[in-house]
């Protein structure tokens, strides 16, 4: 599926704006993997389908990940967690896309996971650092992504949680996890 196709596909899911910040995902994400020598290909296809799920019904979302073999604990959490797994699902579904690295791209880029591989963490950076975004602190994070992708990525869910805390947010295990093994990995202030 080349861009132009997927491109519209995605666009009748989304609203304008919505959109509009797929395009910037897609090119940020595609201008970090050119950086880091990693094909282009499957990154620009996770970054366009991102979103996919990010205006589906939460009932229909909720009905989903009962039904589905997504994690029973995302009904824990704020319904916003939904639409990455969701869009995972109904990206596969839907769409047809298979390839499962695509496929967690699209999971995982709102919460991030300890572990994550170079294409995860540059759709999760991208979806942050897009030139659309003016999140406290994201200056630092677009100075940080060509230099140190870890710390860039690092830094990223430390604003979120932070912000998170700070609005009186639960915080998915899974973005802690993810914290807490780029911590350990770059070895930051011990
Ligand atoms: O879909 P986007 O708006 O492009 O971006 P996103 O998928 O990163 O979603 C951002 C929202 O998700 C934002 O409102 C913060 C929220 N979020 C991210 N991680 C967590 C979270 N919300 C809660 N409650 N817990 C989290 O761990
Ligand atoms: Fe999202
Ligand atoms: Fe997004």
């Amino acid at each position: 599926m080349n861009r132009t196709e997927s491109l519209q596909i995605v666009k009748s899911h989304l609203k304008l704006a919505r959109y509009e910040h797929t395009i910037r995902v897609a090119d940020t994400a595609i201008d970090l993997a050119v950086h880091y020598e990693q094909p282009t290909d499957k990154i620009e296809l996770a970054a366009i389908f991102h979103d996919y799920a990010k205006y589906r019904d939460l009932d229909e979302m909720k009905r989903w990940i009962e039904k589905s073999t997504l994690p029973k604990d995302l009904l824990d959490y704020h319904s916003e967690l939904w639409h990455g797994p969701v869009g995972a699902l109904l990206v596969e579904r839907e769409v047809g896309i298979t390839d499962r690295t695509i496929l967690q791209a699209i999971h995982w880029h709102t919460t991030g996971k300890a572990y994550m591989n170079t294409m995860e963490k540059i759709i999760f950076l991208a979806d942050y650092i897009e030139p659309g975004r003016n999140f406290p602190g994201v200056e630092d994070v677009r100075e940080q992504a060509k230099q140190d992708l870890d710390y860039a990525v690092f830094l990223t869910l430390k604003n979120t949680i932070q912000h998170l805390i700070t609005h009186n947010q639960k915080i998915y295990p899974d973005a802690i996890h993810a914290y807490n093994h780029l911590k350990s990995k770059i070895k930051l202030g011990e």
